[in-house]
């Protein structure tokens, strides 16, 4: 009887430590990562429709400074994907590669280097549902490999 007892408390323990773990998943916040091998760890990344806020935090894993492989992360319609590369490239590492008021760029994180993070957090009504969307980070050379799809489901 003790034995049960023990066990059932044992459960609710590992029911209480698991909850916050759970509690965490917020599909309406999403991580993404860079490595020194100019490679995001994910081609696609969705939020669902009912998300008031969609929050993306970028981590680099590498070691390397931001000024060598530098990082961001840049949401746009996948039809100004090259035009925003492009005014991007120019903008220089000051400006974190995104030119000034470029009305193109629905939301971006700033550069970050290696072991750094950096989020950000933009309305989901910016976005249409079934609407074409892409990502990139805009570091000078980075866009060919870093880039992939995000959709709103
Ligand atoms: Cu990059």
């Amino acid at each position: 009887m003790t034995r049960m007892r023990h066990l059932a408390a044992a459960a609710t323990l590992l029911g209480a430590l698991a909850l916050p773990l759970y509690a965490h998943a917020d599909p309406c916040k999403l991580e993404i990562s860079g490595n020194d091998q100019m490679q995001y760890d994910k081609q696609e990344l969705s939020a669902p429709g009912t998300c008031k806020e969609i929050t993306v935090t970028l981590h680099h894993a590498g070691k390397l400074p931001k000024e060598a492989m530098g990082h961001n992360w840049v949401l746009v319609n996948a039809a100004d994907f090259a035009a925003v590369a492009n005014a991007g490239m120019s903008a220089g590492l000051a400006s974190n590669y995104v030119a000034a008021g470029d009305k193109r760029v629905l939301a971006h994180t700033k550069i970050v280097g290696g072991g750094e993070s950096d989020s950000v957090t933009f309305p989901a009504s910016i976005l249409k549902k079934g609407a074409e969307y892409k990502y990139l980070c805009t570091f000078p050379g980075h866009n060919a490999l870093m880039h992939g799809v995000f959709k709103l489901s």
